[in-house]
């Protein structure tokens, strides 16, 4: 092969790569670090997680985000409650249960069930009835043996018993103690294990976060089940947290002296509200208090994850409940992230914070050109860092006598010293992030500078 043929179909050759490597740019995606809460979680051998309810399954901008990777858990707020799963004595009813979990598993998603005895949520049936001990005792027996067997095998743990205690540590006084003494945690948690062997066996409460009478109450019970030989697994800090209260104390010390009896520990609840409005420094306050319950977990080794009572403000129980408060969830009402509170949670969980939107103006230019003395390639990379864009024209100029002998994967004209690029008809399309490649040859004489300005549509670029 003649020597100038070859040299030519080595340059095609190289202009076509170059033009696969400028369209490969274009399609291809930044490798992916773990950067989202239950990706950041899973690398510290936590999972992140959110609460949800059934009416909110059919939001689909919702659910987009609730499958994503930055949930690893799934608990149901209200869909497995006794109200929801035993409406009329021995008439077990699992649809709205059973929808959550399928959210769950098609999405890798594990979940927290939640719960098989409280004082909230009973159907009147069991509430307007007077029971013996006898009766009470085979009527919770049943429940469990039903609703835990049911999700046998489909859910991580379960909440058996929620919020036993009053805040002064005393038991509070309900159907439950007032029928059957102290002793229901006992039946309720063995009969959780008879149903399902393999699921975690949890006591949940809040206001037990930090030290203090009603924790001292929970860790004396955990202490006596378990010299009783009674199956308990897992101790659940809801972590309904309000920034007017203060954070609670000692946070950490008190999830290891749990961990320290030999049980998992978990933030089941996670919530931090406020006196609304929001302002600059009460954000600044909850955004501390997200820090420092992700940081106590982390800082625990039997803290096996964090879940946030839903993700949204959308469909957050608080303004309901406590009037006049409320943005408690690092996603706002609309759906989007609070830049300072998740980004908070994404940070101490190891991550760069997460939150920052993409930079909406601008765009960068990489100038660079292979030289040989007389000539040389120029190559120019456009990043549009702006919003999208369907059509661009670059200029930049020399200081030289550089004169534009062919372009390529643009189209190049030359005026003077000024050189103008704009796109061809099939990479005139330019989303956020998204790059694009050109070059050029050119002849010179004397010295070849690299030019320095470059502007893109008419904006200079980085
Ligand atoms: O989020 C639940 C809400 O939709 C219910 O109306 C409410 C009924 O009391 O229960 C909420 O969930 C609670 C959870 O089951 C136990 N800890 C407190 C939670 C917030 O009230």
């Amino acid at each position: 092969m003649p020597s100038p043929l070859r040299a030519r179909l080595t340059a095609v050759l190289a202009l076509s790569l170059g033009a696969l490597l400028a369209v490969t740019a274009l399609v291809s995606r930044p490798a992916s670090a773990a950067s989202t809460l239950n990706q950041l979680a899973k690398a510290q051998g936590r999972y992140f997680g959110s609460a949800t309810d059934n009416p909110e399954l059919s939001d689909t901008a919702y659910t987009a985000i609730l499958g994503s990777d930055e949930f690893g858990a799934i608990t149901p707020g209200n869909s497995m409650k006794w109200d929801a799963t035993e409406p009329s004595q021995g008439q077990f009813s699992y649809t709205k249960g059973d929808a959550v979990v399928s959210f769950a598993k098609a999405r890798g998603q594990i979940v927290r069930g939640h719960t098989l005895l409280w004082h909230q949520q009973l159907p009147g049936w069991l509430t307007s009835g007077s029971w013996t001990a006898a009766q009470l005792t085979s009527i919770l027996q049943n429940h469990i043996a039903n609703v835990a067997g049911h999700y046998k095998g489909q859910v991580y743990s379960w909440d058996v018993v929620n919020e036993p205690f009053n805040d002064d540590g005393t038991y509070r006084s309900d159907l439950w103690s007032n029928t059957l003494g102290t002793g229901y945690i006992a039946t309720a948690l063995k009969a959780a294990r008879a149903a399902d062997p393999n699921a975690k066996l949890y006591i949940n409460d809040y206001n037990i976060d930090g030290t203090g009478a009603k924790s001292d109450a929970m860790y004396n019970l955990v202490k006596s089940l378990q010299a009783q030989g009674v199956p308990i697994d897992g101790v659940g800090f809801q972590g309904h947290l309000a920034i007017q209260y203060g954070f609670p104390t000692n946070m950490q010390q008190n999830l290891q002296r749990f961990a320290d009896l030999g049980v998992d520990v978990a933030i089941t609840e996670l919530d931090v509200r406020m006196v609304l409005p929001a302002d600059a420094t009460k954000v600044a306050t909850q955004a501390q208090y997200y820090t420092n319950v992700v940081k106590a977990c982390l800082g625990v080794s039997r803290c096996v994850g964090i879940t946030i009572w839903d993700y949204t403000d959308k469909y957050s129980w608080i303004p309901g409940v406590f009037s006049g408060q409320g943005s408690a969830l690092p996603w706002d009402e609309n759906l989007a992230k609070k830049p300072d509170v998740y980004g908070a949670i994404n940070t101490a969980l190891g991550g760069s914070g997460g939150g920052t939107p993409p930079p909406t103006t601008g765009c960068k230019v990489a100038y660079s050109a292979n030289d040989w003395g007389s000539g040389f390639t120029a190559t120019v990379t456009i990043t549009n860092q702006g919003p999208a864009i369907s059509g661009w024209t670059l200029k930049y100029s020399y200081s030289g006598d550089q004169k534009l002998s062919q372009g390529w994967n643009g189209t190049w004209s030359q005026s003077g010293k000024d050189v103008t690029v704009t796109n061809t008809s099939w990479n005139g399309t330019l989303a956020t992030g998204a790059s694009i490649s050109a070059g050029a040859n050119f002849t010179y004489t004397g010295t070849n500078t690299a030019p320095t300005a470059f502007a893109v549509n008419g904006t200079t670029c980085t």
